[in-house]
């Protein structure tokens, strides 16, 4: 599948035109990015099926936009943008990862300072050489410093959301393989950590060797780290690395419990085990020489007196506790959601129509989506205005309307993603709130405030009393943005007290709220709603992010209400 490379070459054509200045241009190719690298079709495949035209089917995708597509397929590179490239020799992938650089200003600190990359960023921010060119203040000086020490920490971690799908295909490569009897994923990614290192694989096979020749063989291999009779480790051209280890099914289950860790909850076990006159390695539970248990972790985890433990809750977070006195949560699960309150459509510039994403929302099974628009602050987004809005809800009704004549019990709810202003007011007035099924807010600009009044901006937002939920309540973008200062405690209590829901946004970048934020929301018995924040229907299966980030911090079915029966969440919403 050739999805990912063509998404990157468009997104990085939309950030060479945005330097360039092209009116409305970047933004298409951006889209256009967007859709192709969530398409679940191979393109190639589709071009070969039916050519351009078909390429100009995919949402977003236009006659040029296909012509470059057709040009990379055909030829392995796209010419302009190669000349691009030559022309403004910037690794603008490392410059623009600095939060607050964008393509623009990359191009005035290239013409002016030559910098090219991170290093030379760094340098020059240091050296104060920043602040002398023009609209480039000292705080962006230390805001650039800021934003690199901070890449520098996440250096060298993957989002789940984009190595978890990688992981997959070759899970089911080993799967397929005939001599492997059983495979499964171990370390952060079973964990569904939010960002991972590295991955690990265990496997089941009689014939090791083979299963070493084919994985030190997969395709995207770009180095071999280490091969031995029973493990290897490999680095992949996207720049992580794998590891593997078969081993025989007796001792299977102690090796998958010992390499998922974390090494946390590993140390938490072992006390355990101890204290009960066993010993627990990656090879079995021993009672003296003998083993006692080791092929499956069921038997692990209950000859040590305690309840099985989903990987995700494995982090010593108290865990170990529940588990040993029988007060583990029953974690919420992909299969509890009934909709998604946090999708936005055409109307704001995402790539499709709410037909089209209730349409999708049905296939998933939904019983409802609701269409959550930017509103008018948000200009960059299309933001709606109070008339734009009424004009869309129209459109909803209408299309509800149809539902109804077939009979179908599916639902397109009314809602917007309304703005956070500076003071903790909203962009959209109160009568125009007050007509929609429910209202997100959120803030979208100037993060960079004191924790006191950022606090005070976002109880006043939740004391509106036509906000229903808090989008994205802590603003980090994962790799990139760290979470704004606000007093959580704070807002918890508020939302308890007048009924904000809080969201955990499930988009791979944010998974806002975090795991630890999300325990402290259910233990103060704040209520929380699982969202994609899709800005296009294939990222409705952004979801399962959102689970495994809710499950990390160990949501039940009643902490969150998208699980609902549908009318009680409307009920709450409204
Ligand atoms: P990552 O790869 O940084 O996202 O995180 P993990 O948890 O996958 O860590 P990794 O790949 O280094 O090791 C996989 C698991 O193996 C880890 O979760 C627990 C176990 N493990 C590795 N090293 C140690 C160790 O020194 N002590 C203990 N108790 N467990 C270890
Ligand atoms: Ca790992
Ligand atoms: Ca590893």
């Amino acid at each position: 599948m050739k999805n990912q490379e063509i998404a990157k070459i468009l997104s990085g054509i939309a950030r060479y035109l945005e330097m360039e200045s092209v009116p409305f241009k970047p933004y298409a190719y951006e889209k256009a990015a967007i859709t192709v690298e969530s398409l679940e079709e191979d393109i190639g495949q589709i071009y070969r099926e039916g050519g351009t035209r078909a390429l100009e089917e995919i949402p977003g995708v236009g006659k040029g936009i296909a012509e470059r597509i057709e040009e990379y397929l055909k030829t392995g590179k796209i010419k302009d943008y190669e000349r691009m490239k030559k022309r403004l020799p910037i690794n603008l992938d490392e410059i623009s990862a600095v939060e607050g650089m964008g393509p623009r200003k990359a191009k005035v600190l290239y013409e002016k300072l030559k910098i090219k990359n991170l290093k030379e960023l760094e340098k020059a921010a240091k050296a104060h050489k920043i602040t002398p060119l023009f609209g480039f203040g000292e705080k962006t000086e230390k805001n650039i410093l800021e934003g690199i020490e901070f890449l520098k920490r996440s250096k060298g971690r993957f989002l789940l959301g984009e190595i978890l799908p990688k992981a997959k295909e070759v899970y089911e490569k080993l799967e397929n393989l005939k001599e492997v009897e059983k495979v499964d994923m171990a370390g952060s990614v079973r964990r569904r950590k939010e960002t991972i290192g590295d991955l690990d694989f265990l496997v089941i096979s009689k014939s090791p060797s083979k299963v070493m020749d084919f994985f030190v063989s997969l395709p995207g291999v770009v180095k071999v780290w280490g091969k031995g009779a029973t493990k290897a480790s490999v680095r992949l051209k996207e720049g992580y690395d794998m590891d593997i280890r078969v081993l025989s099914a007796k001792q299977y289950g102690a090796a998958l419990q010992y390499f998922t860790g974390s090494k946390e909850h590993n140390i938490a076990l072992r006390k355990i085990a101890i204290d009960k006159g066993y010993k627990l390695s990656e090879y079995g539970l021993f009672s003296g020489s003998r083993m006692i248990a080791g092929a499956t972790e069921e038997e692990i985890y209950h000859k040590l007196g305690m309840a099985w433990v989903s990987p995700e809750m494995r982090e010593d977070h108290g865990e170990v506790e529940a588990a040993l006195n029988e007060k583990l949560p029953q974690l919420v699960e992909l299969k509890d959601i009934k909709g998604d309150l946090h999708v936005h459509s055409s109307w704001d510039g995402g790539v499709n129509s709410i037909k089209e994403l209730a349409e999708a929302a049905m296939a998933i099974g939904y019983e409802y989506i609701g269409i959550a628009d930017h509103t008018k602050f948000l200009r960059i987004e299309h933001g709606l205005n109070e008339r734009q809005l009424k004009r869309r809800n129209q459109e909803i009704d209408k299309i509800n309307e149809g539902f109804k004549n077939k009979d179908l019990r599916f639902k397109i709810l009314k809602g917007c993603e309304a703005n956070i202003m500076a003071d903790g007011s909203i962009d959209i007035n109160n009568k125009t709130l007050a007509e929609l099924d429910y209202a997100i807010a959120g803030i979208h600009s100037q993060m960079k405030m004191s924790r006191e009044q950022m606090t005070q901006r976002m109880i006043r937002a939740m004391r509106n009393p036509h906000v229903d939920i808090i989008s994205h309540p802590t603003g980090r973008i994962l790799k990139r943005r760290e979470e704004f200062e606000i007093d959580f405690e704070k807002i918890l209590k508020v939302a308890k007290e007048v009924g904000t829901i809080l969201e955990i946004n499930a988009y791979p970048e944010r998974l806002d709220l975090n795991d630890i934020n999300i325990r402290r929301a259910k233990e103060a018995g704040v209520k929380m709603i699982i969202n994609t924040d899709a800005h296009q229907k294939d990222q409705l299966r952004f979801m399962e992010y959102g689970v495994f980030q809710a499950r990390r911090g160990w949501a039940e079915k009643e902490d969150i209400i998208n699980c609902w029966p549908a009318k009680k969440m409307i009920k709450m919403i409204k």
